[in-house]
């Protein structure tokens, strides 16, 4: 789907364990201005229910695993994410739903933009006009 991908990030370390470090410029297609994370949520919970008007973001299921649902106004992708060396790369106007959370599932989000909430849509109907006109 246009505007979402999976990036595989370049994995550091030794036989001491695995690392990954995400810098501006390297590896990572912008500039990061919030890190927010998730967690505790039940199996069966369905969050976000939401687009975004001018938000990048890359979503890293760090621990655990999850199913993300994104929907673009004409057709709708399911990304399982279960590795902290995956990231989900969503720009642009995406209806986002995820659920299936695991036990101890941890997702962290690095955003390009500072928390908006009038950056929200979250009415489905009027998602779907604004993604289609675009
Ligand atoms: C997204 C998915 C993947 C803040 O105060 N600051 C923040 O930066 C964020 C993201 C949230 N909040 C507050 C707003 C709500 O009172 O935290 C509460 C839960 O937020 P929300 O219901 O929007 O959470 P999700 O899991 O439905 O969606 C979040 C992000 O909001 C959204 O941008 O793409 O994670």
């Amino acid at each position: 789907m246009k505007d979402c991908e999976l990036i595989n990030f370049k994995v550091r370390g030794d036989h001491t364990g695995s690392l990954v470090a995400l810098e501006k410029g390297e590896d990572f297609p912008f500039e990061i201005k919030r890190v927010y994370y998730i967690w505790g949520t039940d199996q069966k919970v369905i969050r976000g229910h939401h687009s975004h008007r001018n938000l990048e973001q890359v979503i890293v299921c760090t621990s655990g695993s999850c199913d993300f649902i994104l929907d673009n106004g004409y057709c709708r992708e399911i990304f399982h994410l279960n590795s902290p060396a995956q990231g989900l790369h969503i720009k642009g106007n995406i209806w986002r739903e995820f659920t299936n959370f695991s036990q101890g599932c941890v997702v962290m989000v690095l955003a390009s933009e500072h928390y908006n909430p009038a950056d929200y849509i979250r009415d489905y109907d009027l998602f779907l006009k604004t993604a289609r006109e675009s």
